[in-house]
């Protein structure tokens, strides 16, 4: 797109934007095609250093979208989520949480505490400080910016090594300790003044090092952490190129006076400031935009404000992309009115109050309704976060914190089970609930988290609104799963894991679970439906894709095997998962060791080869499940090695030998199977699977049949590595 007339430093001015990029900037031309601007004031969004919260929110929550949506609203276009001085584990959580949001991008994060000195904690728990931690910092991944003490022992080292942006801050150290640290690399002062020895004539103490050293400088400009004349004397000492002005804001920023949660204390704020119970200021209740404002009316030229809020803060953390009007740059753009107030935010080359906004609006109404249901369901606390996960291609999944009494957080995993897949919920539940105690028996003695359904207040362990969407809740289990995996060892573990299931279910009464697919990987009746859909071809979609309609008629006897061989009594039905995309096992997060497998609903009777095959299907293969780019699509024989050892390993002693024959066609079968559903649903109107894109359906059947292609070529060294596991079992 291209923005005409837009007065840009004193002239007006035309920019083009291409793919979320600046590509063109030029004098205004009566020529140019684009949108008229009509001479406003365009200036770089806001990059946000140091935020802790906003609109109720904050960043300890670990969720994001309410925090960006505000953020961009008001100017900032980018930040860093500031952590609070916490525990570990609750850290952790932020720099796992869910960063696709559809304001303010998330450039990384900024650990403020726990390295800092009790005597300056500011509004800081003092329960957990403690000492610079090298090993502990450098496991939280995308730690933009850390704040210290450099009085603190092992300072020096960390800040030598840590690999972020060291921002001297919260400190009683003097000038010599802060000099030693800037020499060891440390390249800015945390709100400066704030929480740090003063400056003194004999003693200049941080402020004094950062002179003599020409650092950054932070500074809350909101007019009550600093004096209008401090913040002039930053100004002219530091200049635009080293002052950063920062908004410091907590979570009542946007909202009114009242009693808020912050860093685990109560934060008190009366007529816009900010306390702790015992008196000390708690952050700012001002957005960037506020204190960009606030410091051009103490006399700084608007132009410089606004400099030291978008490209000194981007270039101290060495983001050139960001806070500037350049070709090349982020076109993250802020169009200002007559009276210089925010009129248009721009982010990544859009709007973000038209279609961006559309998610925002769906992602506030999702959270209204899972707040709503979640009440249905016995939840204990206080709710405090909200998170979608993005997993799986049939239910809605959600993720509920709620905080409790004692501080701590309980989290719940919320589903909106598809009832077009799933015709009879209420039997699913019926197996999970069999199926999970049967499990839970078996895996309490080994210390691993168990799946637990929640009831309800009507005491089912589900729940059907307006007869018609149907809710179910579960315990949320702190562990990792991985929709790609490069490490053979993992997928050594996966493989386990579900050999592992299928063990723990082998005394499983099948009679006793309801089919919740009628013939879910019967082949042959899925390649009849498929031709089904291509007679009807309801879309008129059936012509263009002709190739892959004949390579699936081709193969149509092969992938028709097992399921004839299973009819024919020549390989056994075993309770079975069949779903087992390797996300589906999750593991420890510090060990590595498979603590669950989940996703329970096609527990059914089933093949072994089946849920071999899937999990080959997903895991072994060079690309994901969707790749357009077929080129990159093919089998990797090194994870087939890896994840058969780990499956056949736990199993070997329970598969018959023509079960132990079929492994590798159970993978060919189950690819070539996925492909037919995929072009299915394809052909048919995208009914059954979500799709994010048009011809998403296509591209994921393209995909799979490319992956059943490779397999068929590899086939007999697939089978070769088969027996040679089986061997060395
Ligand atoms: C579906 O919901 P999810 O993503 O776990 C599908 C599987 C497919 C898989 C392909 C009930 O599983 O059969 O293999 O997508 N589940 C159902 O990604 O149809
Ligand atoms: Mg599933």
């Amino acid at each position: 797109m291209t923005l005409k007339n837009l007065l840009f430093e004193g002239k007006l001015t035309d920019i083009t934007i291409e793919n979320g990029k600046i590509t063109a900037i030029a004098p205004a031309s009566a020529d140019t095609v684009g949108e008229d601007c009509g001479g406003k004031t365009v200036i770089p969004g806001l990059v946000d250093i140091h935020t802790h919260g906003c609109a109720g929110y904050d960043t300890m929550d670990a969720h994001f979208e309410e925090m960006s949506s505000f953020l961009a609203k008001n100017g900032t276009t980018s930040f860093l989520p500031t952590t609070m001085t916490m525990d570990y584990d609750s850290i952790r959580r932020v720099t796992e949480a869910s960063r696709d949001v559809t304001g303010a991008q998330i450039l990384g994060f900024h650990m403020e505490g726990p390295y800092i000195a009790m005597k300056y904690k500011g509004a800081q728990n003092e329960k957990f400080i403690k000492d610079p931690d090298l090993e502990e910092f450098k496991s939280l991944p995308d730690m933009k910016m850390v704040t210290i003490a450099p009085e603190l022992a092992g300072s020096i080292d960390f800040i030598k090594n840590c690999g972020a942006v060291v921002s001297i801050g919260h400190t009683a150290a003097d000038y010599q300790e802060c000099i030693d640290a800037i020499d060891a690399g440390a390249m800015c002062l945390t709100h400066t003044f704030n929480a740090m020895s003063p400056i003194h004539h004999r003693n200049p103490g941080p402020i004094g090092a950062a002179c003599e050293k020409n650092i950054y400088v932070q500074a809350i400009t909101d007019g009550l952490h600093l004096h209008p004349a401090i913040v002039k004397l930053l100004y002219k000492t530091f200049g635009v190129e080293r002052m950063v002005i920062i908004s410091d804001s907590m979570r009542a920023t946007g909202l009114g006076d009242g009693t808020y949660e912050f860093g685990g204390q109560d934060i008190i704020v009366k007529d816009s400031v900010a306390r702790t119970l015992d008196g000390a200021i708690a952050g700012s209740t001002s957005t960037l935009w506020t204190c960009v404002k606030r410091a051009a009316s103490f006399g700084i030229p608007f132009e410089d404000a606004v400099r030291m809020a978008t490209r000194t803060p981007a270039d101290l953390i060495h983001m050139p992309n960001k806070g500037r009007i350049e070709v090349g740059a982020d076109a993250d753009l802020l169009l200002l009115d007559e009276h210089l107030e925010i009129e248009k935010v721009i982010i990544a080359g859009e709007y973000v109050h038209s279609e961006t906004c559309e998610r925002h609006k769906k992602y506030l109404a999702d959270k209204e309704k899972a707040i709503e249901i979640s009440k249905i369901f016995h939840t204990k606390g206080e709710f405090v976060g909200f998170e979608t996960i993005n997993q799986g291609n049939i239910n809605v999944t959600y993720r509920l914190d709620f905080r409790q009494e004692d501080g701590s957080l309980k989290q719940y995993i919320l589903q909106k089970v598809n009832t077009y897949v799933f015709k009879n919920p209420v039997e699913i539940m019926q197996n999970i609930g069999k199926v999970t105690s049967h499990l839970r028996n078996k895996v309490r003695r080994f210390n691993k988290p168990a799946l637990h359904f929640y009831k309800t207040i009507y005491g089912e362990n589900y729940y059907i609104e307006d007869d018609s969407t149907f809710w179910r809740m579960e315990n949320y289990i702190d562990a990792v799963g991985f929709d790609t995996c490069d490490s053979l060892d993992i997928l050594r573990n996966a493989g386990a894991a579900f050999g592992e299931f299928q063990n723990q279910l082998s005394d499983f009464d099948a009679e006793t679970l309801y089919t919740t697919i009628p013939d879910f990987h019967n082949t042959p009746k899925r390649i009849e439906t498929f031709f089904e859909a291509v007679k009807a071809d309801e879309c008129g979609r059936a012509a263009s894709v002709q190739k892959e309609i004949a390579f699936i008629r081709e193969y149509a006897g092969l992938a028709s095997e097992l399921t004839k061989m299973q009819e024919r009594g020549e390989v056994p039905l075993r309770v079975t998962h069949n779903d087992t995309k390797i996300n589906n096992v999750l593991f420890h997060r510090v060990t590595g060791a498979p603590q669950i497998v989940v996703d329970l609903d096609t527990v059914m009777p089933g093949l072994a080869m089946h849920d071999f095959g899937d999990a080959v299907r997903f895991a072994a293969n060079t690309a994901r499940e969707d790749e357009p780019d077929l080129s990159k699509v093919s089998l990797d024989l090194e994870k087939y090695r890896a994840f058969a050892e780990g499956f056949i390993g736990k199993t070997a002693d329970a598969l018959t030998a023509n079960e132990i024959n079929t492994m590798a066609l159970g993978a060919i079968t189950i690819t070539i199977e996925l492909g037919v559903r995929f072009l299915t649903d394809y052909l048919t109107g995208d009914k059954y699977f979500k799709i994010d894109y048009a011809d998403h359906n296509l591209v994921r059947a393209r995909c799979q049949l490319r992956l059943a292609e490779d397999m068929l070529e590899k086939r007999e060294e697939m089978e070769k590595i088969t027996s040679e596991v089986v061997a060395g079992v």
